[in-house]
């Protein structure tokens, strides 16, 4: 069919105009973007993309993400006008509270926004995540007979995520893995917030993208209704097993001549301009926020149209579940929600005697869970030899193998985590990701992201102290566990021995509202077996519980996680009778807990408390209070053995027996 280019232009301008009306309204908002990606919007939503507004979480839809988030008005606009539950009120409320359009896009807020996106670069990532999930869905549910998956992911970005590292980490990603369901649409605009791009940048794009093998598709004029529509069927089409780039040459905030072209048109300072450019744009000078009748219709016939498509599906669907049940039920449970007691009965217990660190504990644990949840994916940043989260019945996700469950991504951490959470917003995977605990540094955007999100993602990280040893203070995390506690939404479970990582790992699996950071060991930890395995296992889903009881009167506590739950016990039984050992592997769930509960564990009538953790002493005042001793590591760690370091620094009972006295 002939794209509809006259009426197409009329939705250009009156989406303008809403870009315009909105950000006046406001008196902040974006106005760059909206105003010069309009004809790109117009192509996507009014043509190319496969999708039914009125189920936006259809399985085969095509996933629109923009990833210049800041600019939200293009996307509010042109999901209103293709006829998404996104009223003209609701775009009246532009970034008003509990609005549907928020400053920048949230994901759960607005129907048909697939991302959380503002923090640039972070789309592009998770485009590539989704791409991923995308092949994993085809190579998983496909079938000789039924074609059940066959969309794109089509994601939207401006030199400014373009410039971002996690961009170029995700892409370089996309292009070694073939991702050919992947297509970005570059709005090379030449203008950021500050300036003309060419005051920051002057590479070649297109040589670079080619060189990580993507197919680079040139669009000369982005404001071209019919070569935007070619470039993007091009995109589709393309059969070289490459993911693809239209580099769109367009002009910033066309439509407002005082600013456009110009690094003032990026934000809100053209919307002075607003009446003169809406008179410009032929926009009734009485009736703000108009959309015709016209441009209504012509997408009301569109959606119609899409959803005669949709139901064809849906047909396919139906036939597919019944003649592939065993496919059907799987697919089916990516909607459940895995129950951590249900997960702990798939894992053995562990030796009496074990003495294992936990990240091997972890590796033991990994396997049945892999095994009982088949959607759920692993990944490592380049260090599979050290985090041991292989999923080792499983290969490695690689063109030849989409349904492969281990991804190796490189050393890429940024990309890693921001293309779990494209992973995570697909819904249909449950992707987890490797690296050391320190080089949390590196993904943690995309981390705090998750838990703004509300993403399940699961981060196994592992050498998680100064008890790494030799390698010394760049690779021991000391403040990192804290500043990850710190997020709100995020979990972090830093398990004392095998017992307590079995169930770490399973109330990480459990929890699909956010995201939990395993924090776990390089060096072994004995198996704490003088306390019985169900009393560790629930203590953790718990998030502290009383490991060794007093058995007379109460009159200290001892707190520790991790490789210190070893030292609070053996001081304890130094200390005598009265001294109780608290294991807190995880301070998001003991706050969790009920005020009873809490109070069992920790008595406020008992104000004699020391603390131990081989980190930072910062959370730690909440829990030993004013009386309270906190033994802690308030500094970098050292390079010498692990059993030296832990010593120089108070990591030992010792320690805590000169504290208690
Ligand atoms: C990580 C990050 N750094 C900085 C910003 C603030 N910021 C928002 S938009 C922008 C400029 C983006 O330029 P471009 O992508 O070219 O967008 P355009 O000017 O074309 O709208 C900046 C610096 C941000 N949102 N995210």
């Amino acid at each position: 069919m002939p794209l509809n280019t006259a009426l197409l232009s009329q939705a250009c301008a009156q989406a303008r105009g809403l870009a315009i009306d909105a950000v006046h309204k406001a008196g902040i908002g974006h106005l760059g973007l909206p105003l010069g990606a309009a004809e790109i919007g117009a192509v996507l939503y009014g043509s190319a993309l496969q999708h039914n507004p009125d189920d936006p979480r259809w399985l085969n839809r095509d996933r629109f993400i923009l990833s210049a988030g800041h600019g939200s008005m293009f996307l509010y606009a042109w999901l209103h006008l293709a006829g998404y539950d996104l009223s003209l009120d609701d775009i009246k409320a532009f970034r008003q509270l509990h609005s549907k359009t928020p400053g920048h896009p949230e994901f759960h807020e607005t129907p048909g926004v697939e991302c959380t996106t503002g923090p640039l670069g972070q789309g592009i990532g998770n485009a590539v995540g989704m791409a991923v999930s995308g092949k994993m869905a085809q190579a998983r549910f496909n079938t000789p007979d039924f074609t059940l998956f066959d969309n794109h992911i089509i994601c939207l970005a401006g030199d400014g995520c373009m410039q971002e590292g996690v961009a170029m980490e995700a892409m370089s990603f996309a292009g070694h893995q073939g991702l050919d369901n992947l297509i970005v649409i570059y709005d090379a605009n030449d203008v950021t917030l500050d300036a003309m791009a060419d005051k920051t940048q002057s590479e070649d794009s297109a040589k670079r993208f080619k060189a990580m093998g993507w197919d680079v598709i040139s669009l000369p004029d982005g404001h071209d209704l019919e070569a935007i529509s070619k470039a993007i069927s091009k995109a589709k089409k393309a059969t070289s097993g490459r993911p693809q780039i239209i580099i769109a040459k367009t002009i910033i905030a066309k439509g407002i001549p005082e600013v456009q072209g110009t690094n003032k048109g990026h934000g809100e300072g053209g919307a002075k301009f607003g009446e003169a450019a809406r008179a410009g744009l032929g926009l009734p000078a009485d009736r703000h926020f108009y959309v015709s009748d016209g441009v209504y219709a012509y997408f009301a016939a569109h959606k119609a149209k899409l959803q005669r498509h949709y139901k064809k599906w849906i047909k396919t669907y139906t036939a597919w579940r019944a003649a592939h049940p065993e496919k059907a039920a799987l697919l089916n449970q990516r909607s459940e929600k895995p129950s951590a007691s249900a997960l702990l009965e798939k894992i053995a217990s562990f030796p009496a005697d074990a003495k294992l660190a936990t990240r091997a504990a972890g590796r033991d644990v990994l396997q049945p869970l892999a095994a009982a949840l088949p959607l759920f994916v692993s990944g490592s940043a380049d260090l599979y030899g050290s985090t041991f989260n292989y999923i080792a019945t499983d290969k490695d996700f690689e063109k030849a193998d989409r349904a492969a469950r281990n991804i190796r991504y490189g050393i890429r951490e940024h990309a890693m985590a921001a293309i779990c959470n494209g992973i995570a917003y697909d819904g249909i995977f449950r992707p987890s990701c490797a690296t050391f605990l320190v080089f949390t540094d590196y993904a943690r955007p995309a981390m705090r992201v998750a838990a703004l999100a509300k993403l399940p993602v699961v981060y196994i990280y592992t050498h998680d102290s100064v008890g790494v040893g030799e390698d010394g203070p760049t690779h021991q995390p000391v403040e990192t566990i804290s500043s990850v506690r710190l997020i709100p939404n995020f979990d972090v479970i830093r398990p004392g021995d095998p017992e307590e990582t079995a169930a770490a790992f399973a109330a990480a699996l459990e929890n699909t509202s956010g995201p939990t950071l395993l924090a776990l060991t390089r060096q072994a930890l004995p198996n704490q077996n003088d306390i019985p395995v169900a009393t560790r296992r629930e203590g953790t889903l718990k998030g502290a519980y009383i490991a060794v009881a007093e058995t007379a009167p109460l009159e200290r506590i001892l707190i520790a996680t991790g490789s210190e739950l070893q030292h609070a016990i053996l001081a304890a039984r130094q200390l005598g009778a009265g001294t109780r050992v608290v294991s807190m592997p995880s301070m998001a769930r003991f706050d969790g807990q009920s005020r009873d509960y809490r109070e069992s564990v920790l008595p406020s009538s008992c104000q004699s408390r020391i603390a131990i953790e081989a980190g930072v002493s910062a959370l730690w005042h909440k829990y030993v209070g004013p009386q309270g001793r906190i033994l802690a590591i308030d500094r970098f760690g050292l390079s010498a053995p692990f059993q030296v370091v832990m010593k120089e620094l108070g990591m030992t009972p010792e320690a805590i027996l000169a504290a208690a006295r």
